[in-house]
């Protein structure tokens, strides 16, 4: 695997993903900057430095990034909170990673996820699959944040030529822990090699990539992954005995991508029977 030339910033370094990013990125030889607003956890890997910066804050983003080739932007809220709380980290911090990655002439690889789609319903049966140019149906002001953030890179692409890879997220975590990360699990593994990919290809333009695994039981079809060549090689069939009978019991939940967090704060009649919103 090729080694980037120029240093890559990894924000929310001190998260979960971007601790095991941190680890596995150094292991492979990458020279990183880590940055979060909380203090990196672990010991730092070989020739990585760490700086505690808010993503609200304009000049110190940019000041990470200088001499930057790409940046891996996984820092900010990231799950489903209130607007005022969602706003600085995923907003306004995204615009500040946009602008510093402008005046580097940087590669943006963004942590989007599934809650940008996630009031997409699940497919049952022989449905098709929904592609990456689907509409954004956002679950929530997390969701939101993201699809504002897939869109930021498509204007920044389309206005100043920054390049930018964005990794619908699913479920990125060590194992799936219940029936719908069947559908939507990323192992570690798949993330690195992704991320890897991601920073490498000579040319990557404005790219959307279902990031998951390889599940027979995905929800998603179509998407940018050639641009890059990456391709899962984990799925998280392994795991359907142990948590395919693992299901909330919630119609709203269960009907929807985006599973719990569609029915946090939902307010609309109950979702049955199946055709009582066929009005898109
Ligand atoms: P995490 O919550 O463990 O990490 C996020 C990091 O961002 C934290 O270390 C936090 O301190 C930092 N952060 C928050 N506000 C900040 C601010 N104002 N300035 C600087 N840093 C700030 O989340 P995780 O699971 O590691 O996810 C990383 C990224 O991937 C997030 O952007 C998340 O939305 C995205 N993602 C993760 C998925 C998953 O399954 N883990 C699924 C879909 C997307
Ligand atoms: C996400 O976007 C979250 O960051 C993560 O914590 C999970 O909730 C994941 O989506 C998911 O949908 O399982």
């Amino acid at each position: 695997m090729t080694i980037p030339q120029k240093p890559v910033l990894l924000t929310g370094a001190s998260g979960n993903l971007g601790r095991a990013l941190a680890r596995e990125l150094a292991a492979a030889g990458w020279t990183l900057r880590l940055t979060d607003i909380t203090p990196f956890p672990d010991a730092l890997p070989p020739r990585a430095q760490f700086v505690k910066c808010d993503l609200n804050e304009s000049l110190a983003v940019v000041r990470q990034a200088e001499g930057c080739g790409a940046i891996l932007h996984f820092g900010g809220v990231s799950v489903e909170r209130p607007y005022e709380e969602v706003l600085g980290p995923n907003l306004r911090g995204l615009y500040h990673i946009y602008e510093a990655a402008r005046r580097e002439g940087a590669r943006v690889i963004f942590a989007s996820s599934n809650h940008s789609i996630g009031f997409h319903e699940r497919p049952s049966g022989n449905q098709p699959k929904i592609d990456v140019d689907c509409d954004f149906r956002p679950d929530g002001y997390y969701g939101l944040s993201k699809a504002y953030g897939e869109l930021m890179g498509r204007m920044y692409w389309d206005k100043h030529g920054v390049e930018n890879v964005n990794l619908r997220i699913g479920s990125c975590f060590p194992k799936p822990i219940d029936a719908r990360m069947l559908a939507t699990w990323l192992s570690y593994a798949d993330l690195i090699r992704l991320c890897q990919a991601a920073v490498t290809a000579p040319k990557t333009g404005h790219a959307v990539i279902w990031a998951a695994s390889a599940n027979p039981r995905t929800f998603w079809g179509q998407d940018h992954r050639d641009r890059i060549g990456w391709a899962p090689q984990d799925t998280s069939e392994d795991y359907a005995a142990e948590v395919g009978g693992i299901l909330s019991g919630d119609p709203v939940i269960e009907r929807y991508q985006g599973g719990a967090y569609t029915a946090i704060e939902y307010s609309r009649s109950a979702p049955s029977p199946r055709d009582a919103f066929s009005l898109e």
